[in-house]
């Protein structure tokens, strides 16, 4: 049998993590990309680095001759995009930076693929943000796209872009479609990761106040553990296609909260509105407020997928709720404080 082997930008990024047990687990050669960087950049899979399938080369998806020279070389039987400028909020600070990461990035992979005389299987790491402002109750594969920042406009690009290329050129080419997916190997400025991490250091007394921005957008939230799974399904499907994937159930930032503090015993109650809304714990003591300079110029106020189509063709459903989710970030930061 011929050799499987992936090829994984964004491989230090949370769903790399994920993703690159997953392949490890059923016997691919996996191949990542680290950007250069004045700190660690594979401090996340760390535990991968001496395993002898898997490698890591340099590179940069916004560098045309890096990529074409990396697939050229390596070969790569399937190629999962995960690279991006994946936050929503500092994509309103670098939005060219942003697109052209996001958007020309996953282009100038296409372009390689294009170009290579080998047959490569490709997945575009798409978004629920690409969805932005929608008036449906459930999105799926059929809504309509209304971005509401520069990250989701450019990933719109990328959506189309990839579906021209397989329409085009014959190439497998796919897009996942995924809604919020968190784990601990959440990055730092996420709300989730921001409200588990800070939440757990105000109980162990190494923190005062997490202060936060908006509190009532609302979001699908699933395990990374969970959507690499579908990921993976999506490249092993006869045909190439796009699905949504997503848990169906939504929840807004102060429910995620709410859970979080009761799971750690911590006794918080609300006062006050907007801007000066705070929670105090049971000692009278402010420990999460608001501020403005976590607002986006533009939100996104609702989100919650449609994923019927992956549980029938991909046999895909999201396993993990959000209690086990929450349960396991907090562990994990707990051990890490102590
Ligand atoms: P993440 O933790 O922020 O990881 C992003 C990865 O992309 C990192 O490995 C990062 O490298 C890499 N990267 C950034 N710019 C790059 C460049 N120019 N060239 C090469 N690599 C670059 O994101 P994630 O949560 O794992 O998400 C993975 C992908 O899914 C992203 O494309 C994201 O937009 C998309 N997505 C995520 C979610 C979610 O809820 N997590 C939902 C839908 C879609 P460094 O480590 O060097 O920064
Ligand atoms: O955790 P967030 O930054 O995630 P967001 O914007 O939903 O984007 C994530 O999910 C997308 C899929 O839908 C991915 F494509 C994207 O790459 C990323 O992984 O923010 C969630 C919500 C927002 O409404 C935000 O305004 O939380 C609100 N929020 C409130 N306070 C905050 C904060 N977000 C962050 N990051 N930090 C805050 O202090």
């Amino acid at each position: 049998m011929k050799k499987k082997i992936a090829l994984i930008f964004g491989v230090t990024g949370q769903d790399g993590y994920y993703l690159s047990d997953l392949l490890l687990k059923k016997k691919y050669v996996v191949h990542g990309i680290k950007r250069r960087s004045s700190s660690v950049p594979t401090r996340k899979i760390e535990k991968y680095l001496n395993n002898k399938n898997f490698h890591i080369h340099y590179g940069d998806i916004t560098d045309t001759s890096s990529i074409q020279n990396l697939i050229e070389k390596i070969k790569p039987t399937e190629i999962y995009n995960l690279a991006a400028q994946s936050h929503v909020g500092v994509s309103f600070f670098t939005p060219l930076y942003t697109a052209n990461v996001n958007a020309i990035g996953v282009l100038t992979i296409l372009e390689a693929i294009k170009n290579s005389k080998n047959n490569i299987k490709f997945y575009q790491a798409g978004t629920s943000e690409m969805f932005g402002k929608t008036l449906e109750k459930k999105q799926n594969e059929k809504t309509t796209f209304n971005p509401q920042s520069p990250y989701g406009t450019a990933k719109v690009f990328a959506h189309q872009i990839t579906k021209n290329y397989r329409e085009a050129y014959n190439i497998y080419a796919c897009n996942g479609i995924l809604f919020n997916h968190e784990s601990p190997m959440r990055g730092e400025n996420f709300v989730t990761k921001k409200i588990v991490s800070s939440l757990a250091k105000i109980k162990l007394g190494l923190q005062k106040k997490l202060v936060l921005g908006n509190l009532y957008s609302k979001r699908d939230w699933g395990h990374a553990k969970d959507y690499v799974d579908a990921i993976y399904k999506i490249l092993q499907q006869k045909k190439a296609d796009d699905y949504v994937i997503s848990t169906g159930k939504e929840y807004t930032i102060k429910e995620f909260i709410n859970i979080t503090a009761k799971k750690l015993k911590l006794q918080i109650k609300w006062k006050g509105k907007g801007l000066k809304e705070i929670a105090i714990d049971n000692s009278g003591k402010t420990i999460i407020t608001v501020s403005k300079i976590y607002f986006r110029p533009l939100e996104v106020d609702y989100l919650k997928g449609d994923s019927s189509k992956a549980r029938k063709k991909l046999k895909w459903k999201s396993k993990i709720k959000i209690d086990q989710l929450i349960e396991e970030m907090i562990d994990f930061e707990i051990k890490q404080l102590n």
